[in-house]
């Protein structure tokens, strides 16, 4: 049975969580990270070199990145329909992965820290102002894709891209506080929400 290493407030973890759902695939979660055991423990650097949850362990083989390993579990499945079928529909599905891991999760950072988890290391007001309008900069661009009328990121079908940038915009919903209207965008969370496993690990998961 695979192994998912973290803990389920994590929302790199949740991604796992819900692709295994929708994937019926079984799975144990091993507590690491956060309250839980630590992430420096020599036992699990051994299973990552980055230090950092989740990790899957596979037989013999640990990955780590999440989004890597949401790709990796979908064509481990067969489930080819959600990492893309051709090289231009994997590129596309890809992108979106790219831009979540790093353009997309580092806009909210600071507000999302400093506003939702109350980490005493991000409370600069000016920060995290800055950090509100990267975050809504970013919800803006997808508002963009979504009002052109498909019903997921990447056209009229679920793919792990929607697992990816679902949560994300789980996390948007979450903020506290005034913030632009998209329309688009919450008719797609509303659509997600019909999905077993958004509801679980998405909306009843946590931000
Ligand atoms: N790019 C990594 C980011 C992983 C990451 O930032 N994980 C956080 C939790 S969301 C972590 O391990 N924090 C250290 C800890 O909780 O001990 C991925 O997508 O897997």
């Amino acid at each position: 049975m695979l192994t998912i290493c973290g803990y389920a407030a994590s929302i790199n973890v949740r991604k796992l969580l819900w692709a295994c759902a929708e994937m019926a695939m079984d799975y144990r979660l091993e507590a690491w990270g956060s309250a839980t055991m630590p992430t420096s423990a020599p036992a699990f650097r051994a299973l990552t070199p980055f230090g950092r949850v989740p990790v899957l362990i596979d037989g013999d083989a640990c990955i780590a990145e999440s989004n890597r390993i949401l790709s990796y579990l979908a064509e481990r499945t067969g489930r080819i329909d959600l990492v893309g079928d051709t090289p231009l529909t994997r590129a596309k599905i890809g992108m979106w992965l790219d831009w979540q891991i790093c353009d997309f999760n580092n806009s909210w950072r600071p507000a999302f820290m400093g506003l939702v988890r109350g980490d005493p290391n991000f409370q600069d007001a000016d920060q995290i102002a800055r950090s509100m309008g990267e975050f809504a900069r970013h919800v803006a661009m997808i508002e963009a894709v979504l009002a052109k009328g498909d019903d997921y990121i990447c056209g009229d079908d679920f793919t792990l891209a929607d697992i990816a940038i679902g949560l994300s915009i789980h996390r948007w919903q979450a903020m506290p506080g005034e913030k632009p209207a998209f329309a688009a965008v919450d008719a797609y969370y509303r659509r997600l929400g019909a999905r077993a496993g958004f509801q679980r690990f998405g909306v009843e998961g946590g931000p």
